[in-house]
């Protein structure tokens, strides 16, 4: 909670002028990270700030039932679908809703009980989350309703599932790392 509200503090902050905001993150980073918009040359001269990491190597691209394994294989969090699919960046009103299953070691679901799941999300190339934090509603089986997540802008995403698996005495998370397009 600490760090979203610092970040997106931070990202508030930023705002007003998104092109200054880009290039500087673009300054810091690998080649390969902010080299896409020569790759298609006279795409994007004279359109404003457009973000292309399609091709970043960071990145995978959505498809439903993508599985993760935590980092420590604690649990798999399968991400059953994306809606809108693939994940786009929020609009006025419009968030993004993920169903997200959590399995043990064992493939056992975890306990139908949102406490246990926490959803972070991170633009490693500018330092800021999402300003407002997500619902979580358990579906039952293992499975989570993750909605109103708020992709407020284009870019490199990445996502993280914590969960707190009964079986053990440690979080673990799982990651996917996204393009969104805009
Ligand atoms: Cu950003």
């Amino acid at each position: 909670m600490a760090n979203s509200a610092s970040a997106s503090y931070k990202h508030s902050s930023m705002t007003s002028s998104v092109g200054l905001l880009l290039a500087t993150a673009c300054v810091g980073l690998s080649l390969a990270a902010c080299s896409s918009s020569s790759d298609s040359p006279g795409s994007d001269t004279d359109a404003g700030p457009k973000v292309t990491c399609e091709n970043d190597p960071r990145i995978v691209a959505y498809s439903p039932n993508m599985p993760r394994t935590s980092t420590q294989g604690i649990f798999t969090a399968t991400l059953v679908s994306s809606d809108p699919a693939p994940p786009v960046v929020a609009s006025q009103g419009a968030y993004d809703t993920w169903l997200v299953r959590i399995t043990d070691a064992n493939q056992v679901p975890i306990p139908d009980d949102p406490k246990l799941v926490t959803f972070k999300t991170l633009m490693p190339d500018h330092g800021h989350s999402s300003p407002t934090q997500p619902r979580i509603t358990a579906k039952g089986n293992g499975t989570f309703e993750i909605s109103q997540i708020n992709f407020m802008m284009a870019g490199v995403w990445e996502i993280s599932i914590y969960a707190q698996v009964p079986s053990s005495p440690v979080q673990d998370f799982a990651k996917f790392t996204f393009c969104l397009p805009g």
